[in-house]
């Protein structure tokens, strides 16, 4: 494969490849600062969690209610901000409310956090990397990882520092020390298998460009299969989407074909289901990549491509780790196709609206 020029990209993949020493960072002052004990005590007990974001960051909150679901057996929910400004009646009152913004300064998520704040008095938590930000001005608590932010548009160490950092708190709410401890072992166990996962990739991207890229996970790995589709959008522009694994057998599969490239992110909870259907779709003919914990001959029998991560962390600890997959696919898909995965067309760092926070309809760069 050869690339367009050397400089096209180079944000973004060193970005990618920062991930296991910025969440080493990132959770480690989490631990150390007493952030999270603090946050444990102030924040809501016994009502509702709903996680906030727009585009990368609500695909994070998906992940982050389904954490918090199970780690701490309680509800939570994962809504877009558009969907708290536009339709109100379905922001549960009352709630825990969790901002979470790369840049704080998103309109839709700066807006809804001040809905939540101002209209109805409740206090919210932020979880951003951005520094002075309106929504760090409006929410009355904060989560911030500065050191996780990036000069790429689209996100990547920033999505998994903060999906880390909602973990943890989950975590400590939870007094799940060995999920706080998994957390931590986490950037030790996936760096040393960073250069495999790229070689199998771009090994995958070598042979050929897919018409259709659909992405499958199952629990919080949903949400990595959704985070999965947007970076091979954003850094591809092809055309991708993303199902529950086995909601794929009601009528998605139809679209099945060797023009289609499968990937399945298997979890540990549903493995026998999820291989059986990684074993049907692959006699349709469909081309199959299976991201896995752990591999066994009925996922070697039908997989035409596949990554095993071995991780010995708690299983809901792993999809920071799983989705390092889906941006790599989408940068070096991206790159094959002549895009620059650092400027992807049509995208800014930060959508502002007109009329809202004083943004007037421009895309702030
Ligand atoms: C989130 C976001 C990104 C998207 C693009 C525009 O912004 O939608 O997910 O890739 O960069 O912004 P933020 O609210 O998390 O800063």
């Amino acid at each position: 494969m050869t690339f367009s020029s050397s400089t096209e990209g180079v944000h973004t993949i060193a970005e990618i490849l920062s991930e296991p020493q910025t969440w080493k960072q990132c959770v480690s002052e989490l631990l150390e600062s007493g952030q999270l004990l603090t946050l444990n005590q102030k924040l809501s007990k016994n009502v509702e969690w709903v996680f906030v974001g727009c585009g990368s960051s609500f695909y994070l909150a998906q992940i982050a209610a389904s954490t918090w679901s199970i780690l701490n057996g309680s509800p939570a929910r994962a809504i877009p901000a558009s969907e708290i400004l536009l339709f109100p009646e379905l922001f549960p009152v009352p709630c825990q409310p969790v901002f979470i913004s790369r840049s704080g300064r998103t309109s839709e998520i700066v807006d809804a956090a001040r809905f939540a704040e101002g209209e109805l008095g409740i206090q919210s938590l932020a979880i951003t990397c951005g520094i002075g930000t309106p929504l760090e001005e409006i929410c009355s608590h904060l989560i911030r990882l500065s050191a996780a932010d990036e000069k790429s548009t689209v996100m990547t160490r920033s999505f998994t520092s903060m999906l880390l950092a909602s973990q943890a708190l989950a975590a400590e709410r939870a007094e799940r020390k060995d999920f706080l401890a998994g957390l931590l072992a986490l950037p030790g166990q996936i760096g040393p298998r960073l250069n495999d996962m790229q070689a199998t990739i771009r090994s995958l991207v070598d042979k050929r460009t897919y018409a259709d890229y659909v992405f499958l996970g199952q629990g919080p790995f949903f949400g990595v299969a959704q985070e999965s589709m947007l970076k091979v959008k954003e850094m591809s522009c092809s055309y991708a989407q993303a199902f529950h694994t086995l909601e794929f057998r009601h009528g998605p599969k139809a679209i099945v074909s060797p023009e289609t490239l499968i990937t399945f992110f298997v979890s540990e909870s549903g493995f026998a289901e999820e291989v059986s259907l990684l074993e049907e779709i692959k006699e349709l003919g469909g081309t199959t990549f299976v991201i896995s914990n752990s591999m066994d001959a009925a996922i070697g029998g039908s997989a035409d491509y596949s990554i095993e991560l071995a991780l010995r962390v708690p299983e809901v600890a792993r999809p920071a780790a799983a989705v390092i997959a889906g941006q790599l696919l989408g940068f070096y898909t991206g790159m094959r196709k002549g895009f620059n995965p650092d400027r992807p067309r049509n995208l800014s760092r930060v959508v502002m609206l007109a009329g809202r926070d004083g943004g007037s309809h421009r895309a702030a760069t």
